[in-house]
C-alpha cells in the first residue's frame, strides 16, 4: 500500500535530486498518496510559488518486485512518449497534455534510485484532467474506445526493436493459466477451502487458455505495439471538453494483441459492477456499453484491424476477464503479494466478479458476435 510515512524520508531525498522546488518555482505545500493503481505507488506534489500559482507533479515509485527493470522500462517510456510528441505536434495536438512527460533529475537522468533501492520517476501533472473510476456515459466509454484505438494506430510504426519486454508472458494466458495451477499446488490450503466454486470455475474453461495465443502463432492474428492495461482509470479526460485527453500508465507497452486491449477495457468499463463488488448480481455486461466501446475502438484503429481480429473481439473480451481472474484468484491463493488490497479476500472478491462477468458474457454471446459483425 502507497504509505506515505512510510516513504516519505525517500520523497524528500527524491524532492532533492530532482531540484523540485528550482523547476516549479515554489515551495512544496503538499505531498499525498494519489490514485487507485494496484501496482506502482503513486503520489500528487503540490508546489506554491511566489505568485500563488500552483505546480503539480505525479511522483511515483515503480514497483520493482513486479518491473524486475526500471532503468529499461524508463527507456520504453521515454521512447513511446518521444514518438509520440513528435506525432501529436505533427498533427496540430498539445503534446505536454496530450502524453505523458518524464521530468529529469538534476543529472539528467530519467528515474532515480534511493539509498534503499526503490526506483522514482516524476511525470508533469497533467492539469484540469479528470479520471474516471467508472464509466459515467456511453459517450465517455466512446471517446476512451476511440483514444486507446488511435494510441495503438499511432504506435503501429513504432520500432519495436526498441521495445524492452517489461513483464515477460504478461498477456499470454496459457502461461497464467500454468501459473494459476502452481498456486493450487503452493497456495494456502484454508484460502484454496474458501476458493473451490471460482477454482472449479476456472479449471472448466482450461481448454480456451489457449484460444487467441495459438491463432498468433498459426500467423491469423498479428502481433502489434499494444498498452496492454486499458483500463478507464488508464486515460485522462479533459476537465472541460471532456473529451478524451491522454494515455497514462505506460509500463506495459509491448508487443500485443489488439484483441487483449480492447478486452481488458471491456471487462473494466462495460462491467455494470466494481472490480471488487461483494454483490455479485450487480455484475454484468452492458451490451450498449460493449456496443459503444466496439465501434470507437474500431473507429480510433482506423481500419487497421483486420477481418480476424474483429471476428474475435468477443474472444479478446471473455478470455482478457478471464485471464484477470485468474491472476486475481492466483495471487490470494498465494496471499496477496501482487496486486495492492485494502481489505480481507479483496483479491478473491476481485476473481468472483471476473468470473461472474465471464458466465454473463457467455449467456450473452450470440448478441456478442451480432453486435461486433454490424462493424465489420
Ligand atoms: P498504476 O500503475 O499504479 O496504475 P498510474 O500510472 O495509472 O499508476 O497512476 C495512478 C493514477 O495517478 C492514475 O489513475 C491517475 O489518476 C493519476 N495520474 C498518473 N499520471 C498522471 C499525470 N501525469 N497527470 C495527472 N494524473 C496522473
Ligand atoms: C493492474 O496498475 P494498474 O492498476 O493499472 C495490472 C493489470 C490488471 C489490473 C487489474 C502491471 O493495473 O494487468 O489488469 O491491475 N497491472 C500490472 O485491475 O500487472
Ligand atoms: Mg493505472
Amino acid at each position: 500500500m502507497a504509505s506515505l510515512q512510510l516513504a516519505s524520508a525517500n520523497i524528500d531525498e527524491v524532492i532533492a535530486v530532482y531540484n523540485l522546488e528550482n523547476i516549479a518555482n515554489g515551495i512544496l505545500t503538499k505531498q499525498c498518496p494519489y490514485g487507485s493503481g494496484h501496482i506502482n505507488d503513486t503520489f500528487l506534489l503540490c508546489f506554491e510559488t511566489p505568485a500563488n500559482d500552483q505546480k503539480q507533479y505525479i511522483l511515483q515509485r515503480i514497483n520493482h518486485t513486479i518491473f524486475h527493470n526500471p532503468p529499461q522500462l524508463m527507456e520504453n517510456i521515454v521512447n513511446i512518449t518521444r514518438f509520440l510528441r513528435n506525432k501529436i505536434t505533427a498533427q496540430g495536438g498539445e503534446p505536454d497534455r496530450e502524453t505523458l512527460n518524464v521530468i529529469k533529475t538534476k543529472h539528467g537522468t530519467n528515474w532515480y534510485q534511493d539509498s534503499d533501492n526503490n526506483y522514482w520517476r516524476i511525470y508533469q501533472f497533467i492539469e484540469n484532467s479528470l479520471c474516471l473510476e467508472q464509466v459515467k456515459s456511453e459517450k465517455d466509454f466512446y471517446d476512451s474506445a476511440v483514444a486507446f484505438g488511435n494510441f495503438q494506430k499511432m504506435l503501429a510504426d513504432f520500432p519495436t526493436e526498441l521495445l524492452h519486454e517489461t513483464i515477460p508472458n504478461f498477456h499470454h494466458t496459457p502461461s497464467r493459466f500454468q501459473a494459476f495451477q502452481k498456486a493450487l499446488n503452493e497456495g494456502i490450503p484454508t484460502r484454496i477451502a474458501l476458493a473451490q466454486n471460482e477454482i472449479a470455475f476456472a479449471l472448466e474453461r482450461e481448454c480456451e487458455t489457449t484460444i487467441l495465443t495459438n491463432l498468433l502463432k498459426e500467423g491469423q492474428l498479428p502481433l502489434r505495439v499494444t498498452h496492454n492495461d486499458t483500463k478507464l482509470n488508464n486515460i485522462l479526460f479533459d476537465a472541460d471538453t471532456k473529451k478524451a485527453l491522454c494515455i497514462i500508465d505506460l509500463d506495459t507497452v509491448m508487443p500485443g494483441l489488439s484483441l487483449y486491449d480492447f478486452g481488458d477495457s471491456i471487462r473494466f468499463g462495460a462491467n455494470t459492477a466494481a472490480e471488487d463488488e461483494t454483490d455479485l448480481s450487480k455484475v454484468s455486461l452492458d451490451l450498449s456499453l460493449f456496443e459503444a466501446f466496439t465501434k470507437g475502438y474500431l473507429e480510433g484503429c482506423g481500419g487497421s484491424l483486420t477481418d480476424k481480429e474483429i471476428a474475435m473481439l468477443p474472444m479478446g473480451a471473455k478470455l482478457m476477464t478471464y485471464e484477470c481472474g485468474i491472476r486475481f484468484l492466483s495471487d490470494f491463493l498465494l496471499g496477496d503479494t501482487y496486486f495492492k488490497i485494502h481489505r480481507e479476500n479483496q483479491n478473491l472478491d476481485r476473481a468472483k466478479t471476473q468470473f461472474r462477468l465471464v458466465a454473463d458474457m457467455e449467456a450473452k454471446w450470440d448478441t456478442m458476435a451480432e453486435i461486433v459483425r454490424k462493424y465489420q
